[in-house]
């Protein structure tokens, strides 16, 4: 699916600012048909839940209605009109005038709509939204609803961090040309240093496009012809992590017939035994689980955040983060392939276990992979999530990996029936990217059931806070006979891809334990000791980059508090000593880098 861009042949009218909004029981029958109230204003894009003061309105289950009116441009008139929702969280039905004109579930990834039949150029047209933030065994993530005693509908979640919903991310108009590129799909390659980009075009009418690759500066490098085929780059500028070069692939129908630019990146990624490649290259992964949260908005994209969020992880020396724990808006990865930031994509589907709890606390065990609970519906609706994932992202040369599920209950019974035809299923739609999941701690290498389905061994470990709490020796021990375990048991490469500690910005102690700055500091150090120690460790991504929200619980004071950084970005004292150790490590890998003077 391709992004919006505007081109000699596209327009863009962005439909982002205040949209009226309602929750479900507060409006009539047929809200679309009718002009919602405007005294409540709702921004685009932002999550609802923290901005208005009312309780209701934050811990809303179920469905709320957004509305605007749009002017379609005169201009447009022989134009093919689109309506673009970069996401609604977690499911929206669109409405343009009194027509229902889409539906999509999954709250993480766009759909869009040809509208041209409903709209007047140079009239307004009234564009409506139900979106619904309820979960359930059928859907990604899942979630179980219950009725209280009071009546009132409750959700439970099967993840910590906060359900908040609404049009998080922009919304457009744009057009095309009738007879227009539907989609173009790149893979690339080098063979004995002569680059390769081998294009897929899909177009509407099978009209044979021109294609070129032009370099940064503009200039042609070459030139091809028809929906597929491959271009030769003599001498390519590789897209490396940390020094990103971008041809633009410009591709046209036709004299005067549609155009658009796609940013390519020529780089290749594989495994070999223990090691992850990058252009054929050990990489060694330093950086972060993120989450897209910040205060008031929620998940509300806004590039402020996004481009401040790559200059802290450009000072601390992170090369990577994990789109923990759904895709991110787009313009993460846009900005991540211009930055040479390295990206393992996710997929929504957290919480495929619903024993966690207990793995912790002890207690009865259910089955997570039944009917009662993940289904083959809740797996159906996997399939699609991985489905629009690779759809969305997969012409970025940032992504290196996709994670089909964090946390599953991968060492119970029925694991491996419902991932493998998943797995297989990831690598049909993408044979170029290894594909991993991230492992929680219950499955240990002795008895997970499906990680040798999978590429690269991803954990998420916790010893030294969720066990052996404020014993960081026998942490460490367990730690290590862990990651050797794995590393003797399977060859692959393994990534720590969650480790972290709850930390309360600004508490010091002399004796340096659970929730004070030095204690993360120790912990840290203590994981990174043994990462040095074990050969076939190629990464480590710290829980969390910030602290962000989560649903209120006797666990959490005021959000999850493993954050680098606090919620608003101010760096806790682990990030100085993260960061000498991140520049060490990329000087030692690169000597155009110096280790910065202050560290
Ligand atoms: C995990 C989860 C992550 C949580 C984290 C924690 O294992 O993957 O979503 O936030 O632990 O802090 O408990």
């Amino acid at each position: 699916m391709l992004t919006p861009r505007t081109t000699r042949t596209r327009d863009i009218r962005p439909l982002d600012g205040l949209w009226r909004f309602a929750l479900d029981g507060e409006v009539g029958e047929r809200p679309w048909a009718t002009r919602l109230p405007i005294d409540r204003l709702v921004p685009v894009p932002a999550s609802y839940n923290d901005i208005f003061l009312a309780p209701e309105i934050r811990s809303h289950v179920g469905v709320v209605w957004y509305q605007r009116d749009v002017h379609v441009p005169a201009t447009w008139g022989g134009q093919r009109i689109v309506l673009r929702f970069d996401s609604a969280t977690h499911s929206g039905t669109a409405y343009v005038g009194d027509e229902l004109v889409v539906q999509h579930h999954g709250g993480f990834t766009p759909f869009e709509v040809d509208i041209t039949e409903h709209v007047m150029p140079g009239e307004v047209a009234r564009v409506t939204i139900a979106i619904d933030n309820r979960l359930t065994s059928e859907t990604i993530p899942p979630g179980v609803l219950v009725t209280g005693k009071d009546g009132r509908d409750q959700q439970l979640i099967r993840h910590d961090f906060f359900n908040y919903a609404g049009l998080a991310r922009s919304v457009r108009l744009y057009t095309t040309p009738v007879d227009h590129i539907r989609d173009i799909t790149v893979r690339t390659d080098v063979v004995d240093g002569l680059g390769a980009v081998h294009y897929e075009v899909d177009t509407s009418a099978g009209s044979e496009p021109a294609v070129e690759l032009r370099d940064e500066d503009g200039r042609l490098v070459t030139s091809g012809h028809g929906t597929s085929g491959s271009l030769s780059v003599p001498d390519p500028k590789l897209w490396e992590p940390g020094n990103a070069y971008l041809y633009d692939l410009v591709v046209r129908l036709g004299e005067g017939g549609d155009e658009y630019t796609l940013p390519v990146g020529i780089r290749t990624v594989a495994v070999r035994g223990q090691q992850f490649l990058i252009n054929d290259k050990p990489f060694y992964f330093t950086g972060f689980g993120k989450h897209e949260d910040s205060d008031i908005r929620g998940k509300g994209h806004d590039d402020t955040l996004l481009v401040h969020d790559f200059e802290l992880m450009g000072w601390i020396g992170a090369n990577s983060f994990r789109t923990s724990h759904y895709p991110y808006a787009e313009e993460w990865l846009e900005y991540a392939d211009r930055r040479g930031i390295v990206v393992i994509d996710e997929t929504a589907a957290v919480g495929l276990n619903i024993n966690i709890a207990a793995g912790l606390v002890g207690g009865a065990t259910q089955r997570t992979f039944s009917p009662e609970a993940m289904s083959d519906a809740t797996r159906a609706a996997h399939a699609e999530s991985i489905r629009e994932l690779i759809q969305r992202d997969k012409n970025h040369p940032s992504v290196v990996m996709w994670c089909i599920a964090n946390e599953p209950a991968s060492s119970e019974e029925g694991a491996r029936e419902y991932f493998e035809p998943l797995v297989e299923l990831t690598r049909t739609l993408d044979p170029t990217r290894p594909v991993t999941f991230a492992n929680q701690g219950a499955a240990r290498f002795d008895n997970d059931r499906i990680v040798d389905l999978f590429d690269v061994v991803c954990l998420n470990r916790y010893f030294g806070w969720y066990e052996h709490t404020g014993d960081l020796a026998a942490a460490e021990g367990a730690l290590e006979e862990e990651l050797r375990g794995w590393a003797a048991t399977h060859d692959k490469p393994i990534v720590m891809t969650e480790y972290g500690v709850d930390t309360l910005a600004g508490l010091h102690s002399a004796h340096p334990g659970p929730w004070s700055e030095e204690y993360q500091i120790d912990f840290l150090e203590m994981y990174h000791r043994v990462f040095d120690r074990v050969d076939a460790v190629v990464g480590e991504q710290i829980w969390n980059f910030a602290d962000f929200q989560t649903t209120s619980g006797v666990f959490r004071v005021d959000g999850n508090k493993k954050g680098v950084f606090t919620r608003n970005r101010r760096p806790k004292s682990v990030a100085r000593a993260l960061r000498a150790r991140w520049m060490a490590m990329v000087a030692a890998l690169d000597e155009r880098t110096p280790i910065p003077s202050d560290i």
